[in-house]
């Protein structure tokens, strides 16, 4: 009998895990690359693109161009801030001084939710001069991604989530 409980706690726990940390949506395939800075657009505060329409199951490939930028999940109400402590993170890890980083950001799509996004660099105030975007914008809200740069502008100082990498992958950079 005390063996019989010791098991049914001990599934327990497992399945309380296994709650706790969600398996990735079955890969599509499909690879949606974004880059973290441009040689062109808005003096380099920028991700190309930065309006992104994405299936589950499908993977964001964030490269990273010259400046110190980063990739970080917030809310479309509270811009340049992490949307919670679980926030996706790439870090700061990808500095590179021409052409891309040799590591990319990878993370698959979870949901069709709006997914916003910001660089979190506070020297040069990147999220508050445009560095932005959103994955799966729902294009019957008022929520635009101009409506979210528009408030990001007036936002104070950036804020990092707390975990570089998180929700995500580093992994080399593979010519195409
Ligand atoms: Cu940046």
């Amino acid at each position: 009998m005390v063996a019989f409980t010791s098991i049914a706690f001990a599934a327990t726990t497992i399945l309380g895990l296994a709650s706790a940390a969600p398996q990735n949506p079955p890969p599509t395939g499909v690879i949606h690359r974004i880059f973290a800075g441009s040689t062109t657009a808005n003096n380099g505060l920028h991700f190309e693109p930065e309006n992104v329409v994405a299936e589950v199951g499908d993977l964001i490939e964030v490269h990273f161009l010259p400046k110190n930028h980063s990739f970080a999940q917030s809310s479309f109400d509270k811009p340049c801030v992490p949307i919670n402590d679980n926030a996706v993170f790439s870090g700061f890890q990808f500095v590179t001084a021409q052409g891309e980083a040799p590591n990319v950001f990878t993370f698959t799509v979870k949901d069709k939710n709006p997914f916003w996004f910001y660089c979190s660099q506070t020297n040069g105030n990147h999220c508050q001069n445009g560095m932005s975007g959103v994955i799966n914008q729902n294009f019957n809200s008022p929520n635009t991604l101009a409506a979210y740069k528009a408030k990001a502008a007036g936002t104070g100082t950036s804020i990092s989530p707390p975990i570089p990498g998180n929700g995500g992958q580093v992994v080399p950079n593979k010519p195409l």
